[in-house]
């Protein structure tokens, strides 16, 4: 009798899924500006972020451990960042940046995320900050709201990205529209400066400090100093005077403990903020029947340090910088997994065509990750290739490969030749010499002649990358390959050399 139930019952759910056409997906991708996958109790565990919707979602979801954006020819390392999501292209292949228009198909605009969705019959709409984007490909989004809202307020901060969103939905049931969409849905925050909602920054003992002169005052419940912590990077890297190393309001130069933990406790008030935020849409959804059939997807353009490594900023390739925290809920993901993924951002319009069963247009260089999605497999590529070129040149390039990771750095020209070896199982904060560490893996192991053939192997992996990649630059070690001289960027005006975002 039980089994002739259960006959039954496996008919019906049979016939069901024959019964209605299957509804086209509705896609969330929400990006934040700044933040690393580290503040995440999905990443680290001891951290004290409150974020009880991301958490849920990664419960529901799958959490990546290696999903990484390539790199930034710029100091404003969100612009090429957000070109690379918003294109599908290389970073080296963008429309800004050394040789763009020998390496760029014309009007790439008209195929880019927004643009390809709208002509797929998809709604799309998108609310972000303003400015160190891609307008071209902004302004394909048929319902656009952009401002930077770094504020402490509902008004001046991530509550009206919120609201953006929530006025959406709601016209959408009013209008009773059954169309599939796409929402972009960005934040400003946690971006500096990183002004909190009073009653959010209670929760980690920070304050809005604004004043260059004095400290903020230490506070048992503020986050504590991070693990890799240094009062200042061993070397310059390249790029040491560039805006968010020097000028953050709230840090400056600083890299004592009170400011740091006061600054961290600043990214998690506004990263709770953005997690309410989040809460709300989803909720919605939940009421308007929608969720289940909604791909969710979580991430930010890029890490950042505060006081990791004696760095502040987005201009370095640590693991707390170089990689970003990514999460997807939506149909057909196995709750509660967790995979390497070795995917970039620049993956995003490959893969949110796919899970719409929409072609990815020609000038896409991405690969779809709806494999790892669908449980097939649980990486998508062998190596990771990642750029800062936004001081001095060639700057840093790195390589990663299964648990090995090499950094180097040709800067200060020619000053600076430094080169960093990681076992990233062993030594998954990266730590140098300059931590103390007693491990004998726990260090930078480029000196270390046991690991000298490993090295090599490094190296050549990270040329074959250059290679592959286009890039125009070569290291101080490496072949010319009888490369043209790299153009210098045209200087911007001065009105916009402050904000490097
Ligand atoms: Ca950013
Ligand atoms: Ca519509």
């Amino acid at each position: 009798m039980k089994s002739l139930v259960l006959i039954l019952l496996s008919f019906c759910t049979w016939a069901s899924s024959f019964a209605a056409p299957a509804k086209r997906p509705n896609i969330l991708f929400i990006l934040v500006d700044d933040q690393s996958p580290f503040d995440f109790k999905c990443y680290n565990p001891k951290s004290p972020l409150q974020s009880p919707n991301i958490d849920k979602l990664a419960a529901e979801g799958m959490v990546f451990d290696s999903a990484r954006h390539m790199g930034s020819f710029s100091g404003a390392v969100c612009t090429p960042s957000r070109h690379m999501i918003m294109s599908g292209r290389t970073v080296w292949h963008l429309p800004i940046g050394p040789f763009a228009k020998d390496h760029c198909p014309p009007n790439l605009e008209l195929n880019t995320l927004a643009a390809v969705f709208n002509r797929a019959g998809y709604d799309t709409m998108r609310t972000c900050k303003q400015g160190n984007s891609y307008e071209g490909a902004n302004k394909q989004f048929t319902v656009r709201h952009d401002a930077e809202k770094r504020g402490g307020t509902d008004e001046s901060g991530s509550t009206w990205h919120g609201d953006q969103v929530m006025n959406y939905l709601a016209e959408r049931v009013a209008t009773k529209d059954a169309d599939p969409f796409l929402i972009y849905f960005g934040f400003s925050h946690p971006h500096d400066t990183r002004d909190g909602r009073p009653e959010l920054l209670e929760h980690y003992g920070a304050t809005n400090h604004d004043d260059p002169n004095t400290l903020p005052a230490l506070n048992p419940k503020q986050p504590p100093l991070p693990a890799n912590y240094l009062s200042a990077h061993p070397f310059n890297n390249g790029d040491a005077g560039v805006r968010d190393e020097v000028a953050a309001s709230g840090v400056w130069k600083n890299r004592d403990e009170a400011t740091i933990r006061n600054e961290i406790g600043r990214e998690y008030a506004c990263s709770e903020n953005i997690d309410i935020q989040i809460g709300r849409v989803l909720a919605k959804l939940q009421a308007m029947g929608e969720l289940d059939n909604t791909y969710v997807f979580y991430t930010a353009d890029h890490g950042i340090a505060i006081g990791r490594h004696g760095l502040q900023g987005k201009q370095n390739l640590y693991e707390h910088t170089w990689r970003v925290p990514f999460i997807v809920k939506g149909p057909g993901i196995k709750p509660g997994t967790r995979v390497p993924g070795n995917i970039y951002l620049l993956d995003t319009v490959a893969t949110l065509c796919d899970v719409a069963g929409i072609p990815a247009p020609e000038s896409n260089e991405g690969l779809s990750f709806k494999p790892v999605l669908e449980g097939k497999k649980d990486t998508l590529r062998d190596v990771m290739y990642g750029v800062y070129c936004g001081g001095t040149k060639p700057g840093m390039r790195c390589v990663k490969q299964g648990d090995w990771k090499l950094i180097k750095y040709d800067a200060m020209n020619g000053a600076v030749h430094e080169t960093q070896l990681f076992n990233l199982a062993a030594n998954p904060d990266e730590f140098l010499k300059e931590h103390g560490k007693t491990d004998p893996m726990q260090t930078n192991l480029a000196g270390d002649p046991k690991h000298a053939g490993r090295l090599k192997e490094m190296e050549a992996l990270l040329l074959a990358e250059m290679r592959r990649h286009g890039d125009p630059y070569r290291l101080w070690d490496q072949p010319d390959d009888g490369l043209p001289p790299v153009p210098e960027p045209t200087p911007k005006k001065a009105k916009n050399k402050k904000s490097k975002k």
